[in-house]
């Protein structure tokens, strides 16, 4: 039966440490595929949490002076707020001490040891608990004063003995591998499932399912002297979350999951002792694994120690969330390690976003409504090239669905984006500045094919850019409803719709204003002094400060009637209002190209009147030799009526 549903989870995270952006990089995946599935019209289930139990979150309560409980209440919350302050959409946020999960784990559990696949026995070796992992003598590794080092995570095990449960692994093995060979897409990418079937093939030894000398955990079930070990407890959060053991209906809707995220460091866990504890269980198994790399600061891996973990919320405060999940799921390829560069970062938001795309929409929308178009219609016919737009429109929809579909969100992204640029080169060789003032309708045209683009690029990225792309598809008059199947409408192509423009008050992505440059301390009020000697040639600073510098932008331009050197512009001061502006630069500049563009000019002259006309400011320009004029601007985008100085 096709249930049209669609479940998605992260790893549950340590509550021993706070979010950052490694986490919040599973944690965008999985939205961004819960969010994309969504606007397919399919039911979709994205559960996320907190891994609460185990010796490392023990003892980092003992260290703070709390007790376990304590310290998990503290920090569960923490990585609820930060994920809802990125707008991750989850429906369900479990942490493996509530009363439900212990339900299911003890279900499950309890299914095993009646199968007869846990045994009692003694675990003599090494176990890292950073890692909260046995490590196999196998795979040992010392260092020079002779301790055994975790393969994964290089640091120093520590040896235990203890009496302990066992999980009989090794009776899956051949199993998992008749498994791995069935469904060779179980894991993505293909190289991680390479590494999963050589383990497998090795030497697989049952796993230590209980830890006796670890009281911060679920008692075992019959013997209450032993906690569950943390992963076996941990991973069942897949079954609990969706009502195993407390809610049969919305379990057997929901499961199996269509895919579990997380990166490669724990992708034994979920591709090998996962799926064997589902088997002995009788359940079916995961569909498939979607397992990425790390997230790289300076080409190393966070740590504590290196201290330079980077932390979600200054990013999203200096950058805004859609810039982050946009830089994330662009230039950060799940396939492999990928280095995480502020640089890049603030290059990337004025590139790809200010320019690029948000230009577009300030452009097209601003030249529509200044030559009142406000409604647009589809045109009846479309002209050559606004057809081979439509064509490379839904070309962008093809290649953005395949890449989607099959997790590689950076090349969807990257594709898309080459579809942007041909709407830019549309736009800039239909001239459509020009058109208005010849021929009505093929403007018309125009705006509407620039709409209808801008329509398939909102709908397609509001699973990246969710906020964002609301306010785009708003700015269209398109009230946008997720659960609406929208991919199905994007697909037909149709260009058939009918958009309401209505201009907004900020730029959809302004300029980044970088944080890369130590700012110089805030100047201190000048308090002028009245004594300095002044030069004939020079003003005081008092003289200065009565010029009053704001910025603008120019909103309508136009020759002025009756004079070959003016243009009259119509000029948005933000709260400072709009003003009528007139400049003599009409033989540098057609009008069309100062549309959109912000300028400095000065506020407070008076208004005259020039050819007829009354200016209220003027704009500041640079004239060369040649008598050339060039504009004067600020390098990042600022709010209209924002003030130099
Ligand atoms: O392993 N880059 O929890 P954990 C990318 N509780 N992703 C990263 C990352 C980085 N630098 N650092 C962490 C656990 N992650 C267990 C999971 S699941 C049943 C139990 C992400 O807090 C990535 O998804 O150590 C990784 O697999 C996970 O956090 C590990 O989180």
């Amino acid at each position: 039966m096709n249930k049209n549903k669609f479940y998605v989870t992260t790893p549950i995270y340590y509550v021993n440490g706070k979010p950052h952006i490694g986490t919040l990089y599973s944690t965008l995946l999985a939205d961004v595929t819960a969010r994309w599935n969504k606007i397919q019209g399919k039911k979709v289930f994205f559960l996320t949490g907190t891994d609460e139990h185990g010796q490392k979150v023990a003892e980092k309560a003992e260290e703070l002076g709390i007790s376990p409980q304590e310290l998990v209440d503290k920090n569960a919350p923490l990585f609820e707020k930060v994920w809802k302050s990125f707008d991750i959409e989850y429906d369900r946020f479990i942490r493996t001490t509530e009363p439900e999960h212990l339900v299911g784990v003890n279900k499950l559990m309890k299914i095993l040891i009646d199968k007869g696949d846990i045994y009692k026995s003694t675990y003599a070796g090494p176990y890292c608990v950073p890692c909260e992992t046995f490590v196999t003598a196998s795979s040992e590794l010392k260092d020079d004063k002779g301790n055994v080092l975790c393969p994964s995570c290089q640091r120093a095990t520590t040896e235990v003995e203890e009496e302990a449960y066992f999980f009989r692994l090794s009776a899956y093995a051949d199993q998992l591998l008749k498994f791995y060979k069935e469904n060779p897409t179980f894991i993505a990418p293909k190289e991680r499932l390479n590494e999963v079937i050589s383990f497998v093939k090795g030497d697989v030894r049952d796993v230590c399912f209980s830890r006796k000398s670890v009281k911060w955990g679920i008692p075992f079930p019959g013997d209450p002297e032993h906690t569950i070990y943390v992963w076996g407890d941990a991973l069942t959060n897949y079954l609990s979350g969706i009502g195993y053991g407390t809610s049969e209906e919305d379990f057997n809707f929901w499961w199996p999951a269509d895919i579990h995220v997380m990166a490669k460091d724990i992708v034994r866990f979920h591709a090998v002792y996962w799926p064997a504890m589902l088997l002995a269980a009788d359940i079916p198994l995961p569909k498939r694994e979607m397992v990425h790399g790390y997230i790289l600061v300076d080409e190393q891996k966070m740590s504590k120690s290196l201290g330079n973990a980077v932390d979600p919320e200054n990013l999203r405060k200096n950058y805004g969330v859609d810039q982050v999940r946009y830089y994330l799921m662009r230039h950060m390829p799940p396939s492999q390690d990928g280095n995480f560069d502020l640089e890049q970062l603030e290059k990337h938001i004025d590139a790809d976003l200010a320019n690029n795309f948000g230009n577009l929409l300030n452009r097209i929308a601003s030249l529509a409504l200044n030559n009142g178009v406000e409604t647009v219609n589809p045109a009846e016919a479309w002209e050559p090239a606004s057809a081979s737009l439509k064509e490379k429109c839904e070309e962008a929809f093809r290649s953005y669905w395949d890449e989607m579909n099959h997790y590689q969100y950076h090349i969807a992204l990257a594709n898309l984006w080459t579809f942007i640029s041909e709407v830019n080169a549309y736009v800039h060789s239909q001239e459509p500045w020009k058109v208005v003032k010849q021929n009505r309708e093929l403007f018309e045209e125009i705006v509407s094919a620039v709409c209808h683009s801008l329509y398939a690029v909102g709908v397609l990225l509001w699973p990246i850019m969710p906020r964002k792309m609301e306010v785009l598809l708003s700015s269209l008059g398109v009230e946008f409803d997720p659960s609406a199947n929208n991919v199905a409408e994007i697909r037909k192509n149709l260009w058939n719709k009918k958009f309401v423009l209505s201009r907004s008050k900020d730029r959809l992505f302004p300029r980044v204003e970088s944080q890369l440059v130590e700012k110089d301390e805030a100047p201190e009020k000048t308090v002028p002094k009245k004594t300095t000697p002044v030069k004939d040639d020079m003003i005081t600073i008092d003289d200065f400060v009565k010029v009053e510098l704001i910025v603008g932008t120019i909103m309508t331009c136009e020759p002025l009637e009756g004079s070959e050197k003016l243009l009259k512009m119509s000029v948005d001061f933000g709260d400072l209002g709009k003003r009528q502006i007139l400049a003599g630069v009409a033989k540098s500049f057609k009008s069309e190209e100062l549309v959109g563009e912000q300028g400095v000019f000065v506020g407070n002259l008076p208004p005259r009147k020039m050819a007829g006309t009354e200016s209220q400011g003027m704009m500041l320009f640079a004239k060369d030799d040649d008598g050339k004029y060039a504009m004067a601007t600020v390098s990042a985008g600022v709010k209209n009526g924002t003030r130099l100085g």
